[in-house]
């Protein structure tokens, strides 16, 4: 299986942490949206990443692969709950993080950071102190009160939504606003039990690597 993406998005870094945690193996081929391939239009008629090819079977969106992995792959890793209440919760978890906390995270602290410097703009910290103060509070007030006292969103085990919610706080953490254990202890405590997984930390380590490229290269281009 190839799993084409980028190296920053959220969205890839669910399907990858899916597919570490499932013990499949696969490719990871880096597919810049920005500067995309000529048949990109054709794996994927909405152009975004992440896009399977497994086998002739080529697929887009990371709830649709997530699903189709599970699907495959139920053992030896089930990343979907088989209780019908928890299985709802999981996908509502999942469906909030790579709706709402995306769009926060992405618009709000991310872009303004990292795609702008990329693009040789200067950081727009207005909008960043803007979303950590104001927009993205409401959200992770809401995921710090969904965990209460359970260690996983949904069901007794990690689930797609666990992923999900994690896979979108890594770029806070990549951008040094990673949400504080003070005034989010249950949503920290998850964050972290994930980072120390072997696929997580292994994920991590390449992704900060590859950033740090990324950030050489521009103050390389500035002197
Ligand atoms: N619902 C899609 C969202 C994918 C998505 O928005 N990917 C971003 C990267 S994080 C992308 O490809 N953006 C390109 C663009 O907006 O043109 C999924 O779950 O895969």
């Amino acid at each position: 299986m190839i799993i084409h993406g980028s190296a920053l998005s959220p969205f890839t870094r669910k399907v990858v942490l899916s597919a570490l945690e499932k013990g499949i193996a696969f490719e990871n081929r880096d597919l810049n949206p920005y500067a995309p391939p000529e048949d990109f239009k054709s794996m994927n008629p909405l152009q975004r990443v992440p896009i399977i090819q497994d086998g002739e079977f080529t697929l887009a969106d990371s709830s649709a692969i997530c699903g189709y992995l599970e699907a495959k792959y139920a053992a030896p890793q089930a990343l979907f709950p088989k209780e019908p209440m928890a299985y709802g919760h999981a996908l509502w978890i999942e469906e909030y993080a790579d709706t709402a906390l995306f769009k926060d995270i992405s618009e709000g602290v991310f872009r303004p950071i990292f795609i702008n410097q990329f693009l040789g703009k200067p950081v727009d910290h207005a909008t960043v102190e803007h979303t950590l103060s104001k927009a993205l509070p409401l959200r992770l007030h809401y995921l710090e009160n969904q965990l209460e006292d359970r260690s996983w969103f949904a069901g007794g085990a990690i689930s797609v939504a666990d992923l999900s919610v994690y896979s979108q706080l890594v770029n806070l953490l990549h951008a040094g606003h990673l949400p504080s254990s003070d005034s989010y202890p249950h949503l920290m405590a998850h964050f972290k039990q994930i980072q120390i997984r072997p696929s997580a930390e292994k994920l991590l380590r390449s992704e900060t690597a590859y950033l740090g490229q990324m950030l050489d290269m521009i103050s390389g281009r500035k002197t």
